[in-house]
């Protein structure tokens, strides 16, 4: 295929239109084209795939398999077709036919099968996996709805279902003579055996079917192609059963069916905030249990030898606590399947899983109620109480000065069982997401565990695939940069660091210049098409994109919004450089205070847009349903990237790096990755404000923080707040007594008007900056060159020789 001129590509878009749609081109649609390009890219893939596979059953390399509840890929077409070399002779080939690629390859629906970071996280390392050519696949739930579609109607949040399958999904292949059955509840029963051991029976369980989708991830033109297996919840009773049952049953049977089928029927909304739903932990044993077996299943056709070799060929990565039955899982069946004692099996298991932590909210931890643990996985529970005993024991027996720790390091203490708790005992290693996060776990969050087990902490600062999130979405930038320094860099990221030597070369700096400007008359083209707003290409694109919530404080950067405009109809002769503020959050359904800063946001957007005395210098602009399609899309437009969690709350953030990458610079705090981000390219090319996360944590252990003494000191502040309470804003039934309440008798809790000041001021100096076009463009080169490190591939290199201990295959 790879060799294909653009006429056999033209010939062979025709026939795929025939054989897979039945059109001929001059009718097709867009969609048909869709399809018959997927059908092409697939037969390419399908090849390599095979072979792939072949290659790793006759070498029996060490495989990693990455266990998420969250896979958020996006859009599959542009980046398999780039990555299997096929990209640009097919968009020849689509504009010879007289059809727009891009049109083209919007027709696929975004795969939303994650929240945020972490699922996007997970997308990038198995790109990262494939493109290194190391043995690794992603195993996950094939939800039928994915996270909800967002709109905002009069200014409010409406969340529609995600059916993101509703037409055939090319990508995927169905296998279903690999299922598996997953058991539910039901009665264990106890025999000792004459050699004094003990068997396990389980009777009148509940028996769910899972069936696997198997979707390609290949690798960056290097044949290899890996596997993202999803699995799907379907009910086993077959028509005979159905048959034989009483008329009354009838109705049962189909309600059973239905409720099988919810576990893989969505996705939970819910980004860092855990809900004890028993419909989830379903979903999580699902998925394990699931991939456990088919892992064992897989282990036992290649390798054929003892099982207590398990931890040299496979390695399992827990993506947080959700995938964390694993341990117990793991345990049950090489004791009550392969008939192992505890030890053996422990020593197993606790050298075949690793568990990243992405996370130190107290909210976003998991704890499972005992009883609801109890009922829906007796044997499983039984085994957790076991570990949970045999740990605490140790602890007390060999580390007496931990004794009085033991109730925050136990497993099941007050009623629940701890999944982080669970999750750190029963691995080998323990990795936190960037430096300063894992720092914290270390030195407070996990800080018992630390003292008990220090080798297993380590630290894999995120990263981002460079070939999606640069090569990709920004391939006029790409080319700029492969004219200079040579295409190296799409392999070797750190490469990109050559650019350092034109960073003071202004015929290259205008160059970039003038594709920042292009693709910011993209967007504000996109903008006024789904939105009516026009914005000014020559404005600051600032931008906030990422979930809503109180930590990531989008309250901060709208209070700077409302300061700007009381500032400007104060002295509308002002003279500022245009700014437009972007915007895209979704919000937790059920997440009360979050939905009032979108409210707050568009409302703001619609006065400030509208008011004719602004002339213009600001534009405020919320887009709709923000997700993977719509980051690729604001992401090369940014000059402004806004980082701006409340120091020690944003684990690392992905978003800062994907935007640094693109030219953007950061506004940002110090805290997660942006600390690194500053490192690398110094003070001078990075706008950093605020507390610190030692500042942030001190106020929290020592108290001494007034949100109300700021309120009375500063005029601009109390300004703002009081026209949140008195209505400024609004009409009767928009108003935002409950963020002005919040924030001041609650508080503050993340510090938003103790950095408000500190704000105001580094938004003054990015406004100064960028009136030096030539300095601006430099230290935007200068992000770029250093954003390699920020790459995946680093990540996954860092992973594959640290912890999984894998060897990349040979060409
Ligand atoms: C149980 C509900 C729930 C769901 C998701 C709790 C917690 C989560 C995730 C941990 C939230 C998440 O996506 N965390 C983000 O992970 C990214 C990848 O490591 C980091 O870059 C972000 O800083 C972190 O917030």
């Amino acid at each position: 295929m790879p060799h294909l001129t653009i006429d056999e590509w033209i010939k062979a878009i025709e026939h795929k239109a025939e054989s897979v749609r039945g059109v001929a081109i001059n009718e097709a649609t867009d969609k048909d084209i869709y399809y018959a390009v997927s059908a092409l890219v697939t037969e390419e893939m399908n090849k390599n795939w095979l072979q792939t596979q072949e290659r790793y059953k006759e070498k029996q390399c060490k495989q990693v398999y990455y266990l998420s509840m969250e896979f958020l890929v996006g859009r599959l077409l542009e980046s398999n077709l780039l990555n299997s070399g096929l990209l640009n002779e097919c968009n020849e080939a689509l504009k010879k036919l007289g059809f727009n690629p891009e049109r083209v390859y919007a027709q696929e629906p975004d795969a939303g099968l994650g929240n945020g970071g972490l699922g996007r996280l997970a997308a990038c390392f198995l790109e990262s996996i494939a493109s290194l050519r190391y043995a690794g696949h992603g195993c996950g739930i094939r939800y039928r709805y994915g996270l909800f579609e967002q709109r905002i109607i009069h200014g409010h949040q409406v969340e529609l279902p995600d059916y993101w399958l509703k037409e055939e999904y090319p990508w995927e292949t169905r296998k279903a003579e690999e299922s598996v059955d997953i058991h539910f509840g039901g009665d264990i029963h106890m025999f000792k055996k004459n050699d004094g051991s003990l068997e396990f029976k389980y009777e009148n369980t509940d028996k769910v079917t899972a069936v696997p989708y198997d979707v390609p991830i290949a690798g960056y033109q290097n044949k290899v192609v890996n596997s993202l297996r999803l699995w799907s919840a379907e009910s086993n009773a077959s028509d005979s059963e159905m048959l034989t049952s009483q008329c009354s049953q009838y109705y049962h049977h189909l309600d059973h069916k239905h409720s099988i089928e919810q576990i893989s029927g969505f996705l939970y909304p819910d980004d860092s905030m855990y809900e004890g739903k028993v419909l989830r932990l379903k979903q999580q044993y699902f998925l394990v249990s699931a991939s456990l077996k088919s892992i064992f299943r897989q282990y036992k056709k290649t390798v054929r030898r003892s099982l207590i070799h398990l931890p040299d060929k496979i390695v399992i990565q827990i993506n947080d606590t959700h995938p964390s039955l694993a341990v117990p899982e793991l345990m049950r069946i090489l004791m009550d399947e392969e008939r192992f004692g505890w030890e053996d099996a422990w020593q197993i298991t606790t050298k075949v899983i690793a568990y990243t932590n992405h996370t130190t909210l107290s909210e976003a931890l998991e704890k499972w109620p005992e009883d609801m643990v109890k009922s829906l996985l007796p044997r499983l529970y039984m085994i957790i109480q076991e570990i949970n005993e045999r740990f605490c024991k140790k602890v007390w027996n060999d580390h007496p000065l931990l004794r009085e720790k033991i109730p925050e390091l136990a497993i099941i203490a007050d009623g629940q069982v701890h999944m982080a708790r669970l999750a750190i005992v029963g691995s080998f290693s323990v990795n936190g997401v960037a430096r300063l996060h894992t720092d914290i776990l270390k030195k407070k969050e996990m800080k018992s565990f630390y003292t008990l087990f220090p080798e297993r902490f380590n630290n894999k600062t995120n990263g981002i695939t460079h070939r999606r999130w640069l090569l990709q979405v920004n391939p006029e930038l790409s080319s700029l940069i492969t004219d200079v320094i040579g295409p190296q860099w799409i392999q070797r990221p750190n490469q990109l660091i050559s650019l350092l030597r034109y960073s003071k070369d202004s015929p290259f700096l205008d160059k970039v210049s003038a594709v920042k400007v292009h693709n910011k008359v993209k967007l504000a083209h996109f903008i006024h098409e789904k939105t009516g707003i026009m914005v000014d290409e020559h404005s600051i694109f600032d931008v906030q994109i990422k979930r809503l919530h109180e930590y990531k404080r989008q309250l901060l950067n709208i209070f700077h919004v409302i300061h700007l405009y009381n500032e400007l109809k104060d002295n509308p002769k002002l003279d500022i450089t245009p700014r437009t503020f972007l915007f895209g959050a979704k919000a937790a359904p059920s997440y009360h205070f979050a939905k009032e800063v979108i409210k707050l946001i568009n409302r703001m957007a619609s006065l400030i847009n509208n008011d004719p005395a602004i002339h213009d210098k600001i534009k405020v602009v919320f887009l709709e349903n923000y997700n993977v399609s719509l980051a690729e899309k604001i992401i090369p437009a940014t000059d402004i990237s806004e980082q701006i969690s409340t120091a020690s709350k944003e684990a690392s953030g992905t978003g800062n790096m994907k935007m640094m990458m693109n030219g953007a610079l950061t506004l940002g705090t110090l805290d997660g990755a942006n600390i690194e981000i500053k490192d690398l390219v110094g003070d001078k090319n990075i706008f950093i404000f605020g507390l610190t996360a030692d500042e942030v944590l001190h106020y929290y252990n020592h108290g001494g923080y007034v949100a109300r003494d700021i309120y009375h000191t500063d005029e601009r502040v109390r300004r703002i707040l009081d026209q949140l309470k008195d209505g400024a804003f609004g009409s009767q039934e928009i108003e935002f007594k409950d963020i002005y309440y919040h924030t001041l008798y609650h508080n503050d809790p993340y510090f938003v008007l103790r950095d408000f000041d500190a704000y105001i001021e580094a938004h003054e100096l990015v406004e100064q900056s960028y009136r030096d076009q030539a300095t601006w463009m430099n230290m935007s080169v200068t992000n770029i060159a250093y954003s390699g490190k920020f790459s995946s591939d680093r990540t996954i290199q860092e992973y594959a020789s640290e912890i999984w201990k894998l060897k990349r295959m040979e060409k």
